[in-house]
């Protein structure tokens, strides 16, 4: 039987996550804790690991202190059989720059990648909630004999410009002819026109082949140094780029519903939806799947709690995800996230809501459609995500959806 092929897995950490401020204010956006006991990280690696690839590096920059404590703390593999996530933060070792962009972050870690001496390099990115098995993707790489591969997914034309949108061969669907990154005028599949083919920020590429890519791409002085918008265009170019259709990947324990769920969660909108699909009831994205787990840290926090109900009180939450050192104390909660350490006092209320760690909620305050950065306190009788002037007023973002995000460590008092 001929030796498993050398796998290299790169996760690309370093986005800023402009558009998710100001969750992203203090931290990177792969660093932000969704659905309760996770990092948004938590899923690329999960996917990484349960495919079987256990060498890999994360590449960090921005703001990236809780991001690589995470990482540290929680994925540390066991050195005895050479596994390891280790974060490499920009280093400066090439020249006076942070990472330019995706492709000069990889660029400055060749040493890593010379050092391992991988057959494949898996590059992911790392601020996305999704389940896939990266070693169908590499199987099919292998077949398809593409230097460089790019998983695909059908997203809605209207989001065209926020993907690389991929134009594959018509004759050989694995195959890309062209591919626009972010184009502002993309054409519509020819049996859905109402959908592109959009690039997952996934690729799989043979070693040798990504080395001179990046390389010869690191002294283009008209490169912005990115994954998709320089190095997968230059592997069009050569025609030998390949499509991976997400469609065709088939994670153990997945069901019909959640098969190909993926989202990117950009944008403040996007991320609170998320969190909301995986408290559905029948849940578009199932946490629960213990053949495919998404891994995290362990907090150590005793169980979640549920006291005082009577008097006007409830002490419930209905339609929610409660985490590990919650205390829902004479409180109500609905269709919530609640994080750990998240305090609930009596006669208050959270609905529709998600609420990162040690969040606390005084008697008779009222949250409405937030999502609550850690350390927020709000106050007795404080009502919060129910007039927009007010929570403008009180320098809290409020989404067009409606949607408020208070920043870590505010407290909120009545108007
Ligand atoms: P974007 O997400 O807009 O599009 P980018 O900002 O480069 O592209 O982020 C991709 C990944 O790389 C993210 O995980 C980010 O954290 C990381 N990253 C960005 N700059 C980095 C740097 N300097 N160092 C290390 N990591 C960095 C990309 C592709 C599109 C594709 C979408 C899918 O370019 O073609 O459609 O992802 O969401």
């Amino acid at each position: 039987m001929a030796a498993a092929p050398r796998v290299l897995a790169i996760v690309l950490a370093g986005g800023e996550g402009k558009r998710l401020m100001p969750l992203t204010a203090d931290r990177a956006k792969p660093a932000v804790p969704f659905g309760g006991i996770y990092r948004l990280v938590d899923f690329a690696l999960s996917n990484l690991v349960n495919s079987h690839y256990l060498h890999i590096v994360v590449l960090t920059q921005y703001k990236s202190h809780s991001l690589d404590r995470h990482i540290t703390k929680t994925w540390r593999m066991s050195a005895l059989l050479g596994n390891f996530v280790a974060p490499v933060p920009a280093q400066q070792r090439v020249g006076k720059h942070w990472y330019l962009g995706s492709a000069d972050a990889i660029y400055q870690c060749l040493n890593i990648i010379r050092e391992e001496r991988p057959d494949y390099v898996v590059v992911v990115g790392a601020d996305h909630v999704y389940r896939m098995d990266f070693s169908q993707m590499l199987d099919a790489h292998i077949e398809s004999g593409a230097e460089l591969t790019v998983a695909g997914i059908r997203q809605p034309i209207d989001q065209a410009d926020q993907f690389g949108v991929v134009d594959a061969d018509p004759n050989d669907p694995t195959r890309i002819r062209a591919f626009l990154e972010k184009p502002t005028d993309p054409v519509g599949l020819v049996d859905s026109p109402n959908e592109i083919l959009a690039s997952m920020g996934n690729y799989i590429a043979n070693a040798d082949a990504l080395v001179e890519a990046v390389t010869k791409d690191s002294a283009n002085p008209n490169s912005k140094h990115d994954m998709g918008g320089d190095i997968v265009p230059y592997f069009v170019e050569r025609g030998t780029a390949g499509l991976y259709d997400f469609i065709r990947n088939d994670v153990p324990g997945s069901t019909d519903r959640d098969r190909d769920y993926w989202r990117d969660v950009g944008t403040i909108d996007a991320y609170y939806d998320a969190n909301r699909d995986l408290i559905s009831i029948s849940p578009v994205f199932n946490l629960y799947n213990n053949q495919w787990p998404v891994f995290t840290g362990y907090t150590g926090l005793p169980p979640a709690k549920f006291v005082h109900a009577g008097r006007g009180r409830l002490g419930h939450a209905a339609d929610s995800i409660v985490s590990p050192g919650v205390i829902v104390s004479g409180g109500t909660a609905a269709g919530s996230i609640l994080s750990p350490g998240t305090y609930l006092h009596s006669w208050s209320t959270v609905d529709d809501s998600v609420l990162m760690d040690d969040v606390i909620v005084h008697r008779h305050a009222q949250v409405h459609r937030c999502i609550v950065d850690k350390n927020v306190t709000i106050l007795e009788n404080a009502r919060v995500g129910f007039d927009r002037e007010l929570d403008e007023s009180r320098g809290l973002t409020v989404t067009e959806s409606g949607i408020t995000v208070i920043p870590k460590g505010t407290v909120i008092a009545p108007a």
